[in-house]
C-alpha cells in the first residue's frame, strides 16, 4: 500500500451541522496535530454551538456559503484538503422545496472541486446511499460501489448530480479525490427534524412520536463516530479517484428502531401516531461495507445499535437547551406538510 496522506491542515465545510460537527469534535480528539477550518453558512441546520468548547488554536470558523466563489478560492489555497459535508441534507425539506438543494449540492460542490483543481487540493466528497435508490423489503441484497445511480427524491438526485461532477473532475482533470457513500447516521447534536431526534424529541416534550406510512422501511444505521473514523481512514489512506461505501450492518426497520426508543423511554410501544408517508418514500437502504473492510481494515466501533440508541436517548436529554430553540418551528413545519 503507498504511503498515507497526512494533512495537517483541513477545510470542513458543513462543520457546524450534524455529521460535519462530530468529524471536527473526532478529529480534535484523535489527531492533535491536525489544524481545522470550519466553513459554514449557518443556515437553519448549522449552529456554531455544536463546534463551541473546541481549542481556538485547533478550529477556526469561516461563516461563508460554498457558493461563493472568491471565498472558497481563498479557503482552498491554503489548506491540505477538503472534506466536504455541507449540503441541504433533509428529504422532507427537498420535497416542499428543492430549490436550495440544487444551489448548494450541485452548485456548492462544483465551486469547491474548481478551487482543488486549481489549486492541486485533495478533496474528499461525503455522500449517501440514497444515491442507490431503494431496495425490496424481500431482497437480500446490498449497496455496493458498482450499483446503479437511481435517485429518488429531490435530495438524493442532488447528492447523486454532486458525485458525478467528483468522479468526471477526477476523470477529465485527475483531481485528487475519494467519495464514501454512508448509510443514515444517528447520535448527538442530529437536527430535530430527522427521524430519531424528532421521536426522542417529542416523547421528551410530552408530544406522541410519529410514524410515516407502514412503519416497515428499513434504514441502515451508523453511529456518527464510525462514519468520522471511516472517514478520515479513506481521506489518509483511501486509493485516489475510488468510491467507498460505508455501512456497519444495522438494518431495522423503522417501528423496530420507534419501538426500541419508546422501550427506553419508559413508554408503551403502541404509544404513536400514523401520519401521511413522504411521497416517493425509499423502502430499504442497506449497505454492504466489503472494500472498506478489505483494503483499509476499517471496522466499526459502535457496533450494538441499542447501546448507542440508550446513549443518544440520554444525549437529548442531557441537551434540551441545544435542541429547544429549534423545535416549534420545525414541528410548525412537518404540521403544513401534515407530517
Ligand atoms: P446537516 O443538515 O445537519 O448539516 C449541514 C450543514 O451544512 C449545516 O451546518 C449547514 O449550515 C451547512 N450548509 C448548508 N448549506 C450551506 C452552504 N451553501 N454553504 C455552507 N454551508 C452550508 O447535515 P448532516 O446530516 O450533518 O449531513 C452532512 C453531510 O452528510 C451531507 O452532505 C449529507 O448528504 C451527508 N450524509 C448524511 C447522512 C445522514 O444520515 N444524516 C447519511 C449519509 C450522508
Ligand atoms: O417523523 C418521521 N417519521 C418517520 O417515519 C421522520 C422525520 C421520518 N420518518 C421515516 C422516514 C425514513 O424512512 O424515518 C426514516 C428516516 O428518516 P430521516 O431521518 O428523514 O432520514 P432519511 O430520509 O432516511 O435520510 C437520512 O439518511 C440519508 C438523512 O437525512 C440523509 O441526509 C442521508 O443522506
Amino acid at each position: 500500500m503507498s504511503e498515507a496522506f497526512e494533512p495537517n491542515n483541513i477545510l470542513v465545510t458543513g462543520g457546524c451541522g450534524f455529521i460535519g460537527s462530530n468529524f471536527v469534535r473526532w478529529v480534535v480528539r484523535e489527531h492533535p496535530g491536525v489544524h481545522v477550518t470550519v466553513l459554514d453558512k449557518l443556515t437553519y441546520a448549522g449552529n456554531p454551538a455544536n463546534i463551541a468548547g473546541l481549542p481556538a488554536d485547533r478550529v477556526e470558523l469561516v461563516v461563508g456559503d460554498i457558493c461563493d466563489a472568491a471565498l472558497v478560492d481563498r479557503l482552498v489555497a491554503s489548506t491540505d484538503a477538503v472534506v466536504h459535508y455541507a449540503a441541504e441534507s433533509h428529504n422532507d425539506n427537498s420535497i416542499a422545496d428543492p430549490e436550495p438543494f440544487v444551489r448548494t449540492n450541485v452548485h456548492g460542490t462544483f465551486t469547491l472541486i474548481e478551487a482543488c483543481r486549481k489549486h492541486g487540493v485533495r478533496y474528499h466528497h461525503i455522500s449517501t446511499d440514497e444515491v442507490y435508490g431503494d431496495l425490496a423489503l424481500d431482497d437480500r441484497a446490498r449497496f455496493t460501489e458498482e450499483s446503479p445511480y437511481r435517485p429518488s427524491s429531490p435530495y438524493s438526485s442532488t447528492k447523486a448530480a454532486s458525485d458525478m461532477l467528483v468522479r468526471a473532475w477526477v476523470r477529465t482533470y485527475g483531481i485528487a479525490a475519494t467519495i464514501s457513500n454512508c448509510s443514515n447516521n444517528y447520535g448527538p447534536y442530529q437536527h430535530v427534524e430527522k427521524f430519531i431526534p424528532r421521536q426522542i424529541t417529542n416523547i421528551l416534550c410530552g408530544m406522541r412520536p410519529v410514524l410515516y406510512g407502514d412503519g416497515r422501511n428499513v434504514r441502515d444505521w451508523i453511529h456518527v463516530d464510525d462514519h468520522s473514523s471511516a472517514v478520515w481512514e479513506i481521506l489518509t489512506r483511501g486509493r485516489i479517484g475510488e468510491t467507498y461505501l460505508i455501512g456497519a450492518d444495522g438494518e431495522r426497520s423503522n417501528i423496530d428502531v420507534l419501538r426500541a426508543i419508546l422501550r427506553a423511554m419508559g413508554l408503551p410501544e403502541d404509544d404513536f401516531d400514523w401520519v401521511r408517508d413522504r411521497p416517493g418514500h425509499d423502502r430499504r437502504y442497506a449497505i454492504d461495507p466489503m472494500k472498506l473492510r478489505r483494503e483499509l481494515g476499517w471496522r466499526p466501533a459502535h457496533a450494538d445499535f441499542d447501546a448507542g440508541l440508550v446513549q443518544t436517548i440520554q444525549w437529548y436529554r442531557d441537551h434540551e437547551s441545544w435542541w429547544r430553540p429549534a423545535k416549534e418551528a420545525t414541528e410548525a413545519r412537518y404540521r403544513e406538510q401534515g407530517q
